[in-house]
């Protein structure tokens, strides 16, 4: 008779904290930064005036109205968003859409149900006749189930945000390359990029003399401590921030200040800790004009426009496949 392993189910939380604390560097990814603290701790950033990132791009959107409308040129559309949140910026773009006639259906996508709902409040209230089908999944899911409705409306999906810098380069090439697989020819897309620029602002936006982001990051192992039951002690922990110029990374790293022993009693791990060891949390992709261009080409799709801020620090870049 061969003997039965009981092989316990991870969550998929707990197998990739196990997973990337395995790893050499340690590494976590910033994909678990946003429980309902973190979404909170997400807001000060944006609210913090070190973060440019937001208000480049609610700046962008304020006045990208009419260029995304010319690109249209006049064919009913679905306005489709990943990671749809709180959908603020976008209700400028709908605000111009609806000005100048347009005919589109909104259809935000989002994993959280609360956020939806939230949004679909929002949008009846203030654009009761507006068509609003929303999409409460993951991106996958939700573009899988866009590929198989029958409209034969263009699309213009916006991924905005710099989500796309939570990337490294070649993942950000795999993505969108996947995205495109769900869309048809002639298809747009909107992808928000933050612009490499002078270093030291970069580094303000991700090293707050407030702390925000060092809090931000910081949830990630209290998150750990409270949804596996670890032991991680925050106090001996620090928040240090690098640049790179050259290859465009922002890179968030948590460093303990002494050797440690982790506990996950839940999961039958510990994972110990070197002093000064560090752990990557987030990476911040920044990229240059000729990059964005370059992307675009090598993910299939045909480089259209950026439209960019006035200072020149974020560009949401459309792209047509
Ligand atoms: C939401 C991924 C665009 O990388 O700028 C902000 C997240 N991390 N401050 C970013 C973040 C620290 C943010 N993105």
């Amino acid at each position: 008779m061969p003997k039965t392993i009981p092989v316990p189910t991870l969550s998929p939380f707990a197998a990739e904290v196990i997973e990337g604390l395995s790893e050499q560097p340690k590494r976590l990814s910033s994909k678990w930064f946003y429980d309902e603290r973190g979404d909170a701790l997400f807001q000060a950033i944006m609210a913090m005036p070190e973060y440019y990132l937001t208000d480049c791009e609610r700046e962008i959107f304020q006045r990208s109205g009419p260029a995304l409308l010319s690109i249209i040129a006049g064919r009913p559309f679905d306005l489709i968003e990943l990671g749809a949140g709180d959908g603020s910026k976008t209700q400028h773009l709908i605000e111009q859409f609806l000005a100048a006639g347009a005919r589109f259906v909104y259809r935000p996508i989002d994993i959280s149900a609360n956020a939806i709902d939230l949004l679909g409040d929002l949008i009846h209230h203030r654009w009761p006749l507006l068509p609003f089908e929303p999409i409460q999944a993951d991106y996958f899911t939700a573009l899988n189930r866009l590929g198989q409705s029958k409209t034969d409306h263009l699309r213009l999906v916006l991924f905005p945000g710099a989500n796309i810098g939570n990337f490294n380069r070649a993942e950000a090439e795999k993505f969108l390359r996947h995205l495109r697989s769900f869309l048809r020819p002639g298809d747009l897309l909107l992808t928000g990029f933050d612009l490499k620029k002078d270093p030291a602002t970069i580094l303000a936006a991700y090293n707050d003399p407030a702390g925000h982001t060092a809090a931000f990051n910081l949830n990630l192992l209290a998150r750990i401590n409270r949804e596996l039951g670890a032991d991680f002690q925050l106090s001996a922990w620090k928040h240090w921030e690098t640049y790179d110029p050259a290859g465009g990374a922002a890179r968030s790293f948590l460093v303990a200040d002494g050797p440690q022993t982790v506990h996950l009693p839940d999961l039958d791990h510990s994972i110990t800790f070197e002093a000064y060891e560090a752990i990557c949390v987030e990476i911040s992709q920044k990229y240059s004009r000729e990059e964005i261009r370059a992307l675009a080409a090598a993910a299939g799709y045909t480089f259209v426009q950026n439209l960019e801020d006035s200072r020149g620090w974020f560009a949401d870049s459309v792209w047509r496949v």
